[in-house]
């Protein structure tokens, strides 16, 4: 600890020096005093504060006006919370294996996961024993947009951990797509398209490696690449690709579909710290949609892994990318929705960079050497420290998390303009002291066309003190504020276990396709439903059967229905070392009226929703009398719904 540190005696002084933020903190010491707590900004606000927390006061039974949808970092799941009550309504497994659905374990969920996986990773997880990855790491989750605004289809995600965007149908709110993306490493930042519709998603590969990364050069670090990639939403496949120079970290693109931008930390290609830091500029790419799709279209591309790959790196001297240089390190990339003003935030500079997309034509129009690629700065209003992402009220003002202030700038665009022309003015209106270490922030509504000024959620990556201690690993603290009033107004900490990065809130009038039963016919189904036919059951007959495989008879397959409280089997027979596929179909279509399949002592379980049919598959290894039971409370006799499985010894 640095002596600055030790003669700071406030607690916040000390609490934001622990954050890892360490010597630019320190020295911070004495200034985060001056700042004031978030209480003192609310008794400062009077009146507006109690307004503003009767505001986000939900009472029992009431409905929250917004859905948040919410990221989970490492969990690797989506989380479905109410705003402003900031009640945790449903987890939705992606990238995780979820014990209470049987995702990442269901046949469903596996055709899911395996639809796209390459052959290496097939050949990986079968050396270890596994079907997929049940791990991801989902940092950014973005809402489908028609014209700019939210239109309540599908929620897309990336998974840094594993390389692998996923899509997540709203009607259901279940995962009906994944994609392994190919050449790109880690993806990280993540957006669709904002108009005319979310026809790509937009997906940053963050780690270097080579192109062909077979083991042949591994520290010749002039093979490595990083990859941009644009992914087909309705085929939720690869569209296209760009090879860029530095790597790639936050996404982000424009209201007129003519843009997408990307930040880079490591236009050094550094392979440590040191090196990933030590250039004073490192820049944004912005990639014209236009002349990218032109050259795919004329078939000016490399196929690389089934994927039409473009050149944009600044020595290919392409119109498909420009670089526009930024301070060292920058992190988000935030559109306003004033559909001209990009943010980028400064990270390692306490400056964000505001650029003006309507001047990027310009940048295209004479060979990147031959343009000021820093003409479409607009202004560079200094926040704070540690500048990570901007958020917008949609009348013109931005508010920006200071990682390692622990605080959030709110500020003026027009007046920061005004400033980097030289005016004396201000753009900053206000700061409060968030609790601590903000990362990512999200106003309602903020990343589309209709912002509407009401919340801003702030994602702070440490609680430390805020809520009853848990031991060495804490929760994170998401706050609530009111920013409708002149005042940020704190109305709300939410704990939250590992990590939510990112959150959106959307009206809950946006949200009218959620269903309470399951269409029968569901595609989640069909597979499934394709096997009952071929096997002569039909499953909405209510047919009970065990089905041996004809052509492979260690196979069978157990068909069921499920209504309260019971399984059409109260028993079914086996063989031993059978592969045992169980699928049923809940018969019960009354509003949340979910059952369950789970098999004792085979780690076999699965939701089965209303009007659902699902299907487990499993090695019924050991002799005996195994019982099953549904795990989802469904009735006054739910702990009768139950059977036995019997298992017939092999023949010895
Ligand atoms: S990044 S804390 Cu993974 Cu969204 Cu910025
Ligand atoms: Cu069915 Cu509990
Ligand atoms: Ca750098």
């Amino acid at each position: 600890m640095s002596e600055g540190l030790k003669t700071t005696l406030t607690r916040r002084g000390l609490l934001g020096a622990t954050a890892g933020g360490a010597a630019l903190a320190g020295a911070l010491g004495g200034r985060a005093v001056l700042t004031g707590g978030a209480t003192g900004a609310a008794a400062l606000a009077g009146a507006t504060a109690a307004q503003a927390a009767e505001g986000a006061n939900i009472a029992p039974g009431q409905l929250d006006e917004y859905y948040g949808f919410w990221s989970s970092g490492q969990t690797g799941e989506l989380r479905i919370l109410g705003v402003p009550s900031m009640r945790e309504l449903m987890r939705v497994p992606v990238f995780n294996r979820c014990s209470a659905t049987g995702w990442g374990h269901t046949n469903e969920s596996l055709r899911i996961h395996q639809r796209t996986m390459s052959e290496k990773t097939k050949n990986y997880l079968a050396a270890n024993g596994k079907k997929i990855h049940d791990n991801g790491d989902l940092h950014h989750v973005h809402m489908s947009y028609t014209e700019g605004k939210y239109d309540g289809q599908y929620i897309f995600m990336n998974d840094k951990a594993n390389t692998r965007v996923a899509r997540v149908r709203c009607d259901v709110m279940k995962c009906d797509a994944i994609l392994e993306i190919p050449n790109a490493k880690a993806i990280h930042g993540m957006r669709p398209q904002k108009w005319p519709r979310s026809n790509y998603i937009f997906a940053n590969g963050e780690d270097e490696a080579p192109l062909v990364n077979d083991g042949k050069t591994m520290t010749d670090t002039s093979t490595y690449v990083n990859i941009f990639t644009a992914v087909d939403t309705e085929k939720m496949e690869v569209a296209w690709q760009v090879q860029v120079s530095g790597n790639l970290d936050n996404c982000d693109a424009d209201y007129e579909g003519k843009w997408a931008f990307s930040t880079s930390y490591n236009s050094e290609m550094g392979m440590n710290l040191a090196d990933m830091t030590a250039a004073e500029m490192d820049h944004v790419v912005v990639f014209n949609i236009a002349e990218i799709e032109k050259a795919i279209a004329a078939g000016e591309y490399e196929e690389l892994n089934g994927c039409k790959v473009l050149d944009g790196r600044k020595e290919a001297k392409s119109q498909f990318t420009r670089y526009i240089p930024v301070a060292n390190n920058p992190h988000g990339c935030n559109m306003a929705p004033d559909k001209k003003h990009l943010c980028i935030n400064g990270k390692l500079s306490p400056t964000v960079t505001v650029l003006d997309v309507t001047k990027f034509d310009a940048l295209f129009e004479k060979p990147e050497a031959e343009v000021d690629l820093r003409s479409a700065v607009v202004a560079e209003p200094e926040l704070g420290l540690g500048p990570l992402h901007t958020a917008f009220d949609g009348q013109g003002n931005a508010f920006t998390s200071l990682f390692l202030d622990s605080q959030v700038a709110k500020w003026n665009i027009e007046k920061a303009i005004a400033a980097y022309k030289g005016e004396q003015v201000d753009p900053i209106i206000e700061k409060v002291d968030v609790h601590y270490q903000p990362g990512h922030l999200k106003t309602s509504h903020g990343e589309t066309l209709e912002a509407d000024g009401k919340w801003l959620v702030v994602l702070c990556k440490f609680s430390k003190d805020r809520f009853l201690n848990v031991g060495p690993l804490k929760p994170e603290n998401d706050q609530l504020f009111d920013i409708s009033g002149d005042k940020m107004v704190l109305v709300h900490d939410g704990p939250t276990f590992a990590e939510p990065h990112d959150a959106i809130a959307v009206h809950a009038s946006k949200m009218g396709n959620i269903r309470s039963a399951w269409d029968r016919n569901d595609p989640m189904w069909a597979e499934t439903r394709k096997q009952a036919e071929a096997d002569g059951v039909n499953i909405d007959d209510y047919t009970d059967a065990v089905i041996r495989d004809k052509d492979d008879p260690t196979k069978v397959r157990v068909y069921m229905t499920s209504q309260a409280p019971q399984f059409s089997l109260e028993s079914f027979t086996v063989n031993q070392d059978d592969e045992v596929t169980v699928i049923i179909t809940n018969l019960d279509d009354i509003d949340d009226l979910t059952h369950g399949f789970t098999l004792g002592n085979h780690g076999v379980a699965m939701e089965i929703a209303p009007q659902a049919t699902a299907s487990i598959t499993f090695k019924a290894a050991q002799p005996g009398v195994y019982w099953y039971y549904c795990q989802w409370f469904c009735h006054a006799l739910h702990m009768e719904m139950r059977g036995r499985m019997f298992v017939e010894p092999k023949a010895s």
